[in-house]
């Protein structure tokens, strides 16, 4: 297509005119994107039909990956990287006076997602397509993605968020792949010559119509296809409201987790889950019914797996087909379907743990549910046998119980593998949440530890810092992350240490200027910048960092030779929308953002800034300007952590409890280059289960504790009285659910040795080298390594030159 700049751009300025019916100097930055991308797309497809009819010839077994969230942010800067033509695009773009970081903010950051799980699915894909593993994604074409945040008087406010209203220029709509879903309606049993067969009656039919998206891998053949389906009319019978089943059917595929907190949202929530898995189960055996005709052996070719329980009706939908569709019976349908699936948990929050109730699962799923309930029926029937009378137990166990269908319960009794996301969550899933069904099948239980692909979070985020280090160990560390601990023999060396320093001031440069471009906040570049962005949550503590600020607050108040090191607290948060405490720790971090930053004094040495739509993009210039990573978790509460593999990736120490993956993070370093503090798991779970803490104690003894507690209601921040108390209560009344009160004191004392250990500048640096340094364990092309071994039984497919 383009080998040379030259032909780049006489074919860019030739396809801009084209494609938008103008001339170059008429044309906006818009227009260029738009131009830019298609022109990408186009010199992916070869690769990507190519890939598809190897796929095909090789015969060799393929994953699914089932995800009701793929967190992918914006896709052309990555793919120009991974295509290995961004040096020739941008160098032609130039010859035209244009920027290519320029046009690269004319692309909606595609935000099909929340956190942490669905950032790990888009990782994931990356990771597969560049270790040429045949694995692909399914997930939904949300009209909205998650909401765009805007801070309004220091309260977020939701915006719908737009992504798809310029176009996608990365997708390819499939019509003729279309598969119909089938909602409500009766089964009709027939008992004919000995069978029983069952159809699904008077349903209301919905069209899933899949739009592709290429997954290109870094520097090499392989481009996966990540299917978005879209929810649109199929036939409807003569007595239906068109009206109002174009609505129920659109309303599928309109929004990201749509609020269920009232039945009519968990019955459009359990539609989003049914669409998605029923579209791409039928997929799947349409594509292996091409190729083969025996179904027994699809677990030899095709492995499902389901992030977390969303699209854990997987196991039933395949049950279903196989038994209605293919006439198997039921031992058949079972032996294939439990070997297909793989399911990993992502949480042990409770509220997290997905339970439908029957009263609503029943009428919309009427077949699901029978299969559902007839696995249940004959897992309980297992369990007996293996326990008798042990009623307790297998109530406690089965998958309907209560009016309740348990999505996790159904997950474990139909897949053949269950894994956690680091070593204690696996642990903690083992020994306690999960343990009588660890009991009972020990072997399906495994630990896959997270990771992050460095292609995005080094590569991309911080070119500044991917030069340095290729620079310093030349450039295997990019195909073989782990090759970066390469770069520990050379902490020492005082060139590499000031180049760092140049190199996360350059950064921490790039981030002030947006700040001051949208805070109007000034922040000092030599301060330390000590970061806290995720997802709002009571467990993962933000106001623990907050109650810190206030605690500094007070100090340099009262005593104004109190010296500490100028530090700049940096917030980025969504609060979900039925949140209430959420929404309130973000009011109350702007409230302190306005105290501390208009404070003549105060202000010269420490500032809070919360950067408002916390997202991939904004993350990009985030992690590389990071001088400490905040992962405060409850020790317990956080599954693994990602977030903190990528400001470890970017030269950031980490201030952490033991939790999630910060465990594994000191091991790999050594305790003395993290910051760490607080309870450990152990002595949180012992808490919680001898009810002993009480946080009024903490709150009587502590006089720092008390002042910053009572500073939430005495009118100390100029609001509304009350507009703090269900924060206060959360403290004292609610008995402070997630120990902040408990390990305030830890905090403080960590915090302070942060302060002091900066100040030698130079150790902190070769700190920062050594994190850099172990972070290629954290690569998801290890953790899909290990998936693709011990858990899918994949192996690479290459081009007859790669082999
Ligand atoms: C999150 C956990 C994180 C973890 C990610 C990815 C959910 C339900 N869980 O700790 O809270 O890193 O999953 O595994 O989003």
């Amino acid at each position: 297509m383009f080998s040379n700049k030259d032909e780049f751009k006489e074919f860019f300025l030739k396809r801009l005119e084209s494609m938008c019916g103008k001339g170059f100097e008429q044309s906006t930055k818009r227009d260029q994107y738009h131009t830019l991308g298609n022109m990408v797309r186009e010199y992916i497809s070869s690769k990507w039909i190519e890939t598809k009819e190897l796929y095909r010839a090789d015969n060799k077994k393929q994953v699914y990956y089932l995800s009701i969230e793929f967190l992918l942010g914006r896709l052309l800067g990555q793919n120009l990287l991974n295509l290995q033509i961004k040096d020739v695009v941008e160098e032609g773009l130039k010859d035209l006076h244009i920027s290519l970081s320029e046009i690269e903010e004319c692309e909606s950051d595609p935000a099909l997602g929340n956190g942490g799980l669905g950032r790990l699915a888009a990782c994931f894909l990356d990771s597969l397509a560049t270790l040429n593993l045949p694995g692909h994604g399914y997930c939904i074409r949300y009209k909205h993605g998650l909401f765009d945040q805007k801070i309004v008087d220091g309260y977020q406010v939701e915006l719908p968020e737009q992504w798809l209203r310029h176009g996608n220029v990365w997708e390819v709509r499939k019509p003729e792949e279309a598969v119909e879903i089938s909602f409500w309606g009766r089964i009709e049993t027939n008992y004919t010559n000995n069978i029983l067969t069952f159809k699904h009656v008077d349903a209301e039919k919905v069209l899933a119509v899949p739009y592709d998206m290429p997954v290109v891998g870094y520097q090499v053949d392989t481009v996966n296809t990540l299917r978005l389906w879209n929810a649109e009319l199929a036939a409807f019978g003569p007595d239906q409201d068109i009206l109002s089943y174009k609505r129920e059917t659109e309303a599928i595929t309109d929004f990201l987790y749509p609020d269920d907190t009232h039945d009519h949202g968990k019955i459009l929530r359990l539609k989003q889950q049914y669409f998605l898995v029923s579209s791409s189960i039928q997929s799947i055996i349409a594509s292996y019914k091409k190729e083969r005709s025996n179904l027994r052996e699809l677990h030899h070719y095709v492995a499902i797996h389901i992030n977390d329980t969303h699209p854990a009706m997987a196991i039933p939908e395949l049950m279903r087909i196989l038994i209605d569709v293919e006439g198997f019976s039921w031992e058949e349908a079972w032996e294939v379907t439990s070997h297909t699936v793989s399911y990993t948990n992502h949480t042990i929050l409770s509220e997290a743990l997905e339970k439908w109730p029957v009263h609503l699962f029943k009428p919309l799923l009427p077949r699901i549910y029978m299969i559902i309930e007839e696995i249940n029926e004959r897992f309980c029937a297992e369990l007996w046998e293996r326990y008798p009378g042990e009623w307790e137990r297998i109530e406690h166990m089965a998958i309907i119980a209560h009016g309740l269908v348990k999505m996790a319960h159904l997950s474990i009794v139909g897949s053949s593998s269950i894994n956690g996301v680091a070593k204690i969550h696996s642990n903690i899933l083992k020994n306690r949440e999960m343990k009588s069904f660890y009991e009972f099948y020990p072997w399906k239980f495994n630990n896959k530890t997270n990771g992050i692909s460095h292609r995005r979070w080094l590569l991309k985020a911080n070119p500044q810092l991917t030069a340095l280090i290729t620079n310093s160990i030349g450039n295997e560390w990019v195909k073989q992350p782990e090759k970066l601990i390469e770069l520990r023999n050379h902490v020492d060396d005082p060139l590499l240490i000031e180049q760092f320093a140049n190199v996360k001031r350059k950064r921490k440069e790039i981030l002030a200027k947006k700040i001051a471009e949208k805070n109007g906040i000034k922040v000092d570049v030599d301060s330390i910048f000590d970061v806290q962005v995720k997802r709002l949550h009571a467990y993962k503590r933000q106001l623990l960092n907050v109650l810190h600020i206030m605690y500094l607050y007070n100090r340099l108040k009262e005593d104004p030779n109190y010296f500490i090191q100028p530090r700049t607290f940096i917030f980025g948060a969504k609060a979900s929308p039925t949140y209430y405490y959420a929404k309130k720790v973000i009011k109350l971090i702007h409230s302190l953002a306005e105290k501390v930053n208009n404070d003549p004094r105060v202000s010269q040495v420490i500032k809070v800034v919360f950067m408002e739509n916390y997202r991939v993009s904004l993350a990009e210039d985030i992690f590389p300007a990071a001088d400490v990573s905040e992962q405060i978790s409850t020790a317990s509460k956080e599954a693994s952590g990602t977030g903190n593999m990528k400001f470890m990736m970017n030269g950031a120490l980490t201030v952490g409890t033991l939790d999630g993956a910060n465990i594994e993070m000191m091991e790999e370093i050594g305790a003395d280059y993290i910051f760490t503090f607080g309870l450990t798991a152990d002595e949180v779970l012992k808490y919680e289960e001898n009810g002993r803490y009480r946080s009024m104690e903490y709150y009587h003894h502590d006089q720092r504790i008390r002042q910053v507690v009572d500073q939430l209601t005495n009118g100390f921040f100029n609001e509304d009285e009350g507009e703090f108390e269900s924060i206060a209560d959360s403290l004292l009344v609610q008995n402070d659910q997630y120990f902040v009160l408990r390990d305030f004191a830890s905090y403080i004392d960590v915090q302070e040795k942060v302060g002091i250990a900066y100040q030698d500048r130079v150790t902190w640096l070769k700190k920062a080298l050594v994190n850099i340094s172990h972070s290629g364990l954290f690569s998801s092309d290890r953790t899909i390594q290990q998936y693709a071994e011990e858990i899918w039984n994949i192996t690479p497919v290459l081009q007859s030159n790669q082999k």
